[in-house]
C-alpha cells in the first residue's frame, strides 16, 4: 500500500494558535520512519498552503474565517480525491478539525456511500445558530452532514457529503447544549465516553464498524487528538478530563486496522505549544498512525 501525506497547518477554525503546527510535529515526532518500518511505502505531498491569521485584513462576521477555510477545504478535498485517484491511501495531518469538511469532500467524491467514525470529546455538531464561540471546528460535522451555512455544506458542490445512518462518533464528553440536543434528533450515532465505560472500548468500536462500514464500502477515520486523555495527550487545542487512555486508543484503532474497511485517516488537532511532555501528543499520534494502518504486536 502507499501512504500519501498531506498537511494541512491551519488554525483559523479555532480559537487557540497552535494546531497550525500540528503537521509538522506529526512529522518531527517520526512518521515516515514508523510507516517504512511497516515496509509501507511513503509519499509525503507536504502541506496546503493555508494564510496566516495576521495576513487576512476582513474577518467575516460570526464565522471565523469562514472564506479562508472554505476555500482550504476545498483544495485539501481535490488533493485527497487525486490521492484516491492513483488508489493511494490518503493520510491527511491537521491542523485544527474545519480541515475534516475538505477530507470528507474529498474522500465522498470519490467513495459515494463511505461510512465515517468520529473520534472526538467534541460533537462538532454546531452551526451558526448554536456555537457559543463562532469557530468552524465546531461545525465541521455537521457541515458534512448537511447543515449550516451554505458555503461550509456546500463545498464541492454536493451535500450531504455522508448520509448520518453512516457516521458514528465515539469519545464525546463535552457537548454544547443546544449541540446535544441537535445532535440527539440527529441519526448520527454516538458513543460517549459513559457508553465506553460501560461497554468496553471493543464493542463499541464493534458496533461502529458495522453501522459506518455497513455495504462494505469503506470508512473514512476521522481522529480528533482530544479524544485521549489530557493526561497523555495533553498537547491539543481543547482539551477535556476524562478521555480514552492509551490502550483504548490503540485498540480502537487496531480493531478498525483489523476489520479492513479502512479508506483514509485524519489525525487533528495536535498543538504542540500546549503539550506539557515535550513532543508527546504528536509522538502518541505517530504510534496512532501506526495501529490504524495495521501495525501488530503479534
Ligand atoms: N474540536 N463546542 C465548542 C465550539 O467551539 O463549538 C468546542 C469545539 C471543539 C472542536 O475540538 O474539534
Ligand atoms: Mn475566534
Ligand atoms: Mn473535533
Ligand atoms: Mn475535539
Amino acid at each position: 500500500m502507499v501512504i500519501e501525506i498531506i498537511g494541512v497547518p491551519m488554525d483559523l477554525g479555532a480559537n487557540r494558535r497552535g494546531t497550525d503546527m500540528g503537521p509538522s510535529a506529526i512529522r518531527y515526532a517520526g512518521l515516515s520512519k514508523a510507516l517504512r518500518k511497516m515496509e509501507l511505502e511513503v509519499i509525503d505531498r507536504g502541506n496546503i498552503e493555508i494564510p496566516v491569521p495576521e495576513s487576512i485584513k476582513t474577518e467575516n462576521g460570526n464565522l471565523h474565517f469562514l472564506a479562508e477555510i472554505s476555500k482550504a477545504c476545498e483544495k485539501l478535498g481535490n488533493v485527497v480525491g487525486g490521492i484516491l485517484d492513483r488508489e493511494n491511501f490518503p493520510l491527511i495531518l491537521g491542523g485544527d478539525h474545519s480541515i475534516a469538511i475538505g477530507s470528507i469532500m474529498g474522500v465522498a467524491q470519490k467513495i459515494p456511500d463511505i461510512g465515517l467514525i468520529w473520534f472526538d470529546a467534541h460533537g462538532d455538531f454546531n452551526t451558526l445558530a448554536t456555537s457559543e464561540t463562532g469557530n468552524i471546528h465546531g461545525m465541521s460535522l455537521a457541515a458534512a452532514c448537511g447543515r449550516g451555512c451554505s458555503e461550509l455544506v456546500g463545498i464541492g458542490g454536493f451535500a450531504p457529503k455522508i448520509k448520518e445512518k453512516k457516521m458514528v462518533i465515539i469519545g464525546v464528553r463535552d457537548l454544547d447544549p443546544e449541540e446535544k440536543e441537535k445532535l440527539k434528533r440527529s441519526q448520527v450515532t454516538v458513543y460517549s465516553m459513559k457508553k465506553i465505560d460501560e461497554l468496553g472500548i471493543a464493542k463499541v468500536v464493534e458496533e461502529a464498524i458495522r453501522i459506518a462500514g455497513r455495504d462494505g464500502s469503506g470508512v473514512h477515520v476521522s481522529f480528533d487528538m482530544d479524544v485521549v486523555d489530557p493526561s497523555i495527550a495533553s498537547g491539543v487545542g481543547t482539551p477535556v478530563t476524562g478521555g480514552l487512555n492509551y490502550r483504548e486508543a490503540h485498540l480502537a484503532l487496531e480493531l478498525i486496522a483489523e476489520a479492513n474497511i479502512l479508506k483514509s485517516l485524519e489525525m487533528v488537532e495536535v498543538n504542540p505549544i500546549e503539550d506539557k511532555g515535550g513532543n508527546s501528543t504528536a509522538k502518541l499520534a505517530v504510534e496512532l498512525i501506526t495501529s490504524a494502518l495495521g501495525k501488530r504486536v503479534f
